[in-house]
C-alpha cells in the first residue's frame, strides 16, 4: 500500500459536486437541441474540410423519466499536451457516469497522451485504480504528451487499436491544439464509417481556450491561485525586507490571462500583459523605459524594492522580437539537419550561422540580446516549430536591460536609488497541484458530461459545462460542437483549421480592472496575500473563482 500524505488521505474522501441535472444520474437526461451553428469564421472553408461534423447545434441536457440502461460500451480517454490541475477527476467523472449507465462497460487509459492510441499502448481502469486518483493533481494517472493525432497514418493506426478493444468514443482531454485534432478524428472516423464517436474536454491552465460557450478551461483556477499564492508571499517578503526587486515571469504559452489573473490576485507593482505590448507596439526599449521609469519613482520615495509581473510570452508579442524569432523559426528548421550548425564546437559558432542567415534588420535585434538570451533562443522548438517561451528568461533579460538604463541614469544624476533583482519562473509549480474544489468539481463534472454526449451518439462536441460562477447544482450541463469554434490560420506556411485561441481582450472587463488600477499599485503598495488555496472550511474561502471568471460572467450577465 502506497504511503499518502494526510491531505491526500482527506481529499480522497471528498465528492466532487455535479449540476443538478447530472446528479439525478446519468439515465435520466434527455437532449435539449439548440439551432443550426457555423464557424466562428470562414464558414465556407471549415464546412467544406468537415462535410460530416459541420453545422451541429449546441445542446444541454435536462431530466426526464428514467430511462433503462443503455448498451454496454467502451471508451478509451487520451490526455494531452501540458499538465492541469483536475485532469484525475474528468477521468473519475467519465468512468463514473460510464459505470452508472451500464456496470458492464469498460475505460481504457491510453498511455503516454495522443501516441497510446497510435502505438496501442493502454490500461484498463478498475474502481481500485480509480480511487487512488480522485480529487488529486497531475496526469500521471496515465500520462500526457505532444504527439500530434493529425495524419491518415495515425488515424488509421488509431482506428486498428479502437476495433481491437471494442471502443465505440474516444474522449481527448486537451486545449485548443488537441482539440483541432478531435475535431480532425472525428470527421474521419464519421468519413470513414467507423461508428466511432470523439468527444473533447477543454483543458489548459492558460485558460485560452474559451468562447461564447465555454466559460473557462480546467486547470487555470488551480494554477493561478497556486502562483498568486507565491506572489503574496513574495510580495511580503519584498515588504518586510525592503531591499528587492522580484521579477517573476508567469506561464502561459501566448494569451496573458495566467499573468493578468495572479495581478488582479495580488495587486503587485508592475504587470505586463503581451496582448497590449502588441496592440501598442511597444518596442523592448519602451518596455525598458515603462518599467524603470516606476522603478526610479519609487526610489524617490526611498523604495528600492517592488514586485514585477511579466507573462511567460511576452517576448514573441515585441513587434522586433515577433520578426526576428519567426525568422529565426524558419532558419532553424532547416539547419536541423546542417552538417556546419550541428557540429558547431562552440555557440558563437552556432551564433554566427545563424546571425549570417537572418534578415539584416532581426540579425541585428538578434546581436543585441545578451548572450544567454541568444543562445535560449535556439533551443530545440516545439512540435509546431515554435520557440519554447518557458525556456527563455525573459524576466532575466528585462533586469539586465534595467540595469544598464538605470546605470545611464545615475550618471546622468537622475537616478539615485539601489537596484537589486531576483527572478523568479513560476509554471510547473502550479499545473499539478492539488485541484482547488472549483477545478475538483468542474472537471468531475465535465467528465461526467462527456460521457452523457457519448451515450447520446453525439461526436465532434467539447464537453461544456456552463454557469460557473452560480453554485454548482445550477451549472449547465451539455456541449459544444467543435467546428463551432473553428477558423483558418497559417501553419507551417500553410493554411489550417484550428479552434481560435481567446487572447486578453483589452476592451474587456477584466483588463480594464488593470488598467483602473495599474498606476495606484505601481507607487502605493496594495498588495493582497490570497495564501494557500483552501480544501475546508468556510465556503467564502474554499469556493471563490477566479477573478477573470468572475468580471467575465458579471458583464455576460449584465448583457443577457
Ligand atoms: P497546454 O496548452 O498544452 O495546456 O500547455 C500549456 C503550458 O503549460 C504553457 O503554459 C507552457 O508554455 C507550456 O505548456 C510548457 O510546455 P512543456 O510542458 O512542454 O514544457
Amino acid at each position: 500500500m502506497k504511503k499518502l500524505s494526510p491531505l491526500q488521505i482527506e481529499r480522497l474522501k471528498y465528492q466532487p459536486k455535479l449540476p443538478e441535472c447530472l446528479a439525478k444520474g446519468i439515465n435520466t437526461l434527455e437532449l435539449v437541441e439548440g439551432s443550426a451553428t457555423q464557424s466562428v469564421r470562414d464558414q465556407e472553408q471549415i464546412k467544406e474540410l468537415f462535410k460530416n461534423t459541420y453545422g451541429k447545434p449546441v445542446v444541454t441536457f435536462k431530466n426526464s423519466i428514467s430511462m433503462t440502461a443503455s448498451e454496454a460500451k467502451n471508451v478509451g480517454v487520451i490526455l494531452s499536451g501540458g499538465q492541469a490541475p483536475g485532469g484525475h477527476n474528468v477521468i473519475a467523472g467519465l468512468y463514473d457516469a460510464l459505470k452508472q449507465a451500464n456496470p458492464s462497460n469498460k475505460l481504457y487509459g491510453f498511455l503516454g497522451g495522443p501516441s497510446g492510441i497510435i502505438d496501442g499502448k493502454y490500461i484498463e481502469f478498475t474502481d481500485e485504480f480509480m480511487n487512488e486518483y480522485r480529487n488529486t493533481g497531475g496526469f500521471d494517472i496515465i500520462g500526457s504528451g505532444r504527439t500530434k493525432l493529425e495524419t491518415e497514418d495515425q488515424f488509421q493506426k488509431s482506428l486498428a487499436v479502437c476495433k481491437k478493444l471494442g471502443i465505440t468514443a474516444v474522449v481527448i482531454i486537451g486545449g485548443d491544439d488537441s482539440n483541432t485534432n478531435a475535431a480532425l478524428l472525428a470527421e474521419w472516423f464519421v468519413k470513414n464509417n467507423t461508428g466511432i464517436q470523439v468527444i473533447g474536454c477543454p483543458k489548459t491552465i492558460d485558460g485560452d481556450l474559451k468562447n461564447d460557450q465555454i466559460e473557462i478551461s480546467f486547470g487555470f483556477d488551480t494554477a493561478t491561485k497556486t502562483y498568486a499564492e507565491l506572489i503574496g508571499n513574495i510580495q511580503r517578503d519584498a515588504n518586510s525586507a525592503k531591499k528587492y526587486w522580484h521579477f517573476v515571469k508567469i506561464m502561459g504559452r501566448s494569451a496573458s490571462h495566467v499573468a493578468l489573473e495572479a495581478a488582479l490576485q495580488t495587486q503587485p507593482n508592475i504587470t505586463l500583459i503581451s496582448e497590449e505590448v502588441e496592440e501598442k507596439k511597444m518596442s523592448l526599449e519602451s518596455i525598458i523605459n515603462y518599467m524603470t521609469d516606476i522603478i526610479v519613482k519609487r526610489a524617490d520615495m526611498g523604495k528600492n524594492f517592488g514586485i514585477a509581473i511579466i507573462p511567460e510570452g511576452l517576448i514573441e508579442f515585441i513587434p522586433e522580437m515577433k520578426s526576428m524569432i519567426s525568422n529565426l523559426n524558419d532558419i532553424m528548421a532547416s539547419l536541423e539537419t546542417d552538417p556546419d550548425f550541428v557540429n558547431a564546437t562552440t555557440i558563437r559558432d552556432k551564433f554566427e550561422i545563424v546571425e549570417n542567415r537572418l534578415e539584416p534588420a532581426n540579425a541585428k535585434v538578434y546581436n543585441s540580446l545578451p548572450i544567454l538570451i541568444k543562445g535560449q533562443l535556439l533551443a530545440d522548438r516545439d512540435p509546431h516549430g515554435n520557440v519554447q517561451v518557458s525556456k527563455i528568461e525573459t524576466e532575466k533579460l528585462l533586469i539586465e536591460m534595467i540595469e544598464t538604463r538605470l546605470a545611464e541614469l545615475r550618471s546622468q544624476g537622475e537616478y539615485i536609488g539601489k537596484f537589486s533583482a531576483q527572478s523568479h519562473f513560476f509554471g510547473y509549480e502550479g499545473r499539478c497541484a492539488f485541484p482547488s474544489n472549483f477545478d475538483a468539481d468542474y472537471c468531475y463534472s465535465l467528465g461526467f458530461n462527456a460521457f452523457a454526449l457519448i451515450n447520446f451518439g453525439l461526436t465532434g462536441y467539447l464537453s461544456s459545462v456552463r454557469n460557473l460562477t452560480a453554485p454548482a447544482s445550477e451549472w449547465v450541463a451539455g456541449g459544444v460542437p467543435l467546428t463551432m469554434m473553428m477558423n483558418m490560420e497559417k501553419r507551417h506556411g500553410e493554411m489550417k483549421p484550428v479552434i481560435q485561441k481567446a487572447l486578453v481582450k483589452l476592451d474587456g472587463p477584466v483588463f480594464k480592472q488593470l488598467e483602473e488600477n495599474r498606476e495606484d499599485w505601481a507607487l502605493n503598495d496594495r498588495y493582497l496575500f490570497p495564501g494557500a488555496i483552501q480544501y475546508f472550511g468556510p465556503s467564502c474561502v474554499c469556493d471563490i473563482t477566479t477573478c477573470t471568471l468572475k468580471l467575465e460572467r458579471s458583464k455576460e450577465l449584465v448583457n443577457a
